[in-house]
């Protein structure tokens, strides 16, 4: 029965096959982890394909990530990556049974894919970071071509033995019909792939201990660093800040509940002992190279500060309230002898860019205005987490994050809006993006079951620089009815607000709506939050029980 013979050796050849692409696919993965260990972390190929996703997604399939995985949305996109590869991998793997050399061919083109991703990055420093993919695919297209010969004789030990079986061919005489030959060449098989298993593990294990150990440096710096003492302390909060109500948002945000919006697929570890900030660009007529301890060395501010990302739908998690401790930007703008527009200068916009080549634009004249505008390394009383930019990030009261508060930056250029477009503007974000006045209801939450009675109604609101005087909140139809505001820390920080509701049984609508300092009440019109940033009413429905 030739039929059944090759449809078994088909499958045979179909399983093996697919075994070696994904243990060839792991080879060259484990590789290239101990390569871009040893030689520079985070130019891996998954990172860096990650990185040229995550650059050339469109703002709506990039919005649709954030709304569906939220601050999981890089996990995700490192597992989708992983689960095409491993896809490819597979149909490599069988290719490699028949036709060796396009396997391996195949895996080698990943590799250039993989390397051309590396070259691609803002942060790439040069030739050296395509080594991890380029070494990957060499391992890769080794193991597959070594394991598919070993499966192909598998493969025609079973074809040979079902020909024995159908008495096609005199067998060689084995007890069972697949005999000797088909015994040593699966024996064969395993252990070549048994050693091939073990030594990616160990290759990819060693990559990630080459890594850490990398990091460590950045992680004794951030440890040994002693914030040094405010000349202009942040005032003691305010004892109302924060409302008694359960389930309220805390006035200040532990650093571990801070939300995190950035594009880093792997975070970026800097070394605060040989980080470097350069201060250059247009009007700048003294061009400055600080160290850390240099800006350590200067007068420091402590202020609270709520920070928000302008993907923030109405009624999203993504804004968080710190005290941080930071140099004033405006003292070294103007010793770098920058001027505002409005006093003559001839650049208007400020680009930080990032170790890892994200640029921000802001506008000189927010940042010489006097507003709180500081270089950032302390985040409630510690150095900046990792997280969220150690050593030095840039942050500025009253502008979305994208616009303003730079984490791991290193290099500060004085331009024009004219002249040049950051990374989020060049993806159609606004040039210009200053904080919308936002109110958003905490407790009760959407489709709760509150008993009927007194319900206290509750949550935060925002206007950074103006100020939040009033909220108000509507049941249904029913009219506008002041909440009770919590005492305001600043201009620059959310404010809390509660109002005692008296539900009543059935499906209720829940309305908030804020005004801020100068009077605006927040805008009804609803718009989504590109391009620069969403507007409208917060409502929360629940059954009153
Ligand atoms: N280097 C770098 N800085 C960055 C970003 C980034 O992607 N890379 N994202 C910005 C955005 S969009 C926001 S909202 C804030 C978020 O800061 P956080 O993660 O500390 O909350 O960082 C800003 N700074
Ligand atoms: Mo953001």
């Amino acid at each position: 029965m030739p039929g059944v013979s090759s449809f078994r050796s088909r499958v045979v050849r179909a399983v093996l096959g697919g075994s070696v692409g994904i243990l060839a696919g792991f080879t060259a993965l484990a590789v290239a982890e101990l390569v871009s260990g040893l030689v520079r972390p985070g130019t891996g190929p998954v990172a860096v394909v990650g990185g040229a996703v995550i650059d050339r997604t469109p703002a709506s399939v990039k919005e649709f990530a954030i709304r569906t995985f939220g601050e999981n949305d890089k996990s995700a996109l490192r597992f989708g990556i992983l689960v095409i590869l491993a896809l490819i991998a597979v149909a490599l793997g069988i290719l490699a049974t028949s036709h060796r050399r396009a396997g391996a061919a195949g895996v080698l083109l990943l590799g250039i894919v993989g390397a051309a991703a590396a070259l691609g990055r803002p942060d790439s420093t040069g030739i050296g970071d395509v080594l991890p993919s380029v070494a990957g695919a060499l391992a890769g297209a080794l193991v597959l071509c070594l394991l598919a010969t070993k499966a192909v004789e598998v493969v025609g030990a079973v074809g040979a033995a079902k020909a024995v079986e159908a008495g096609e061919v005199p067998g060689p005489g084995g007890a069972n019909g697949e005999g000797g030959v088909g015994r040593s060449s699966r024996r064969g098989f395993l252990t070549a792939a048994g050693v091939t298993a073990v030594a990616a593990i160990s290759a990819g294990a060693l990559g990630r201990f080459f890594t850490d150990r990398q990091g460590q440096g950045a992680v004794a710096s951030r440890e040994g660093l002693v914030l040094p003492t405010p000349v202009s302390p942040a005032p003691a909060v305010p004892a109302g800040v924060q409302l008694k109500v359960p389930d309220i948002t805390a006035f200040t945000t532990p650093n571990s509940d801070f939300y995190r919006v950035d594009t880093a697929l792997t975070v970026p570890k800097v070394d605060a002992g040989t980080w470097r900030l350069r201060i250059h660009g247009k009007g700048v007529t003294r061009p400055r190279v600080y160290t850390l301890d240099q800006l350590l060395a200067r007068p420091l501010i402590e202020r609270d500060i709520t920070l928000t990302c302008v993907s923030n739908e109405v009624g999203g998690p993504y804004i968080g309230n710190a005290r941080w401790l930071g140099v004033p930007l405006a003292d070294l703008l103007e010793e770098a002898g920058v001027r505002p527009p409005s006093k003559g200068g001839r650049a208007d916009q400020l680009v930080a860019r990032s170790v890892d080549g994200m640029t921000l634009g802001s506008p000189v004249e927010d940042l010489m205005d006097g507003r709180d505008a500081i270089l950032a390394v302390g985040m409630n009383g510690e150095p900046l987490p990792f997280d969220h930019g150690f050593p030095v990030r840039m942050l500025v009261p009253g502008l979305y994050g994208y616009v303003s508060a730079c984490k791991w930056i290193e290099d500060i250029e004085l331009t024009t809006f004219d002249a040049y477009d950051p990374y989020w503007v060049k993806r159609k974000w606004a040039r210009r993006a200053p904080i919308k006045t936002q109110s958003r209801i905490d407790t009760p939450k959407p489709f709760a079951r509150p008993a009927a009675g007194t319900v206290t109604v509750a949550g935060v609101a925002w206007a950074q620089r103006r100020g939040i005087t009033r909220v108000q909140i509507r049941v249904d139809d029913g009219p506008w009815q002041d909440a009770d505001l919590a005492a305001q820390a600043g201009v620059d920080t959310w404010r809390q607000w509660s109002y005692r509701w008296n539900a009543t049984p059935g499906g209720h609508n829940i309305t908030v709506r804020a005004t801020d300092g100068t009077g605006q009440a927040q805008t009804e019109q609803r718009t989504r939050t590109i391009p620069d940033g969403a507007s409208g009413w917060h409502s929360v429905f629940v059954t009153v029980t």
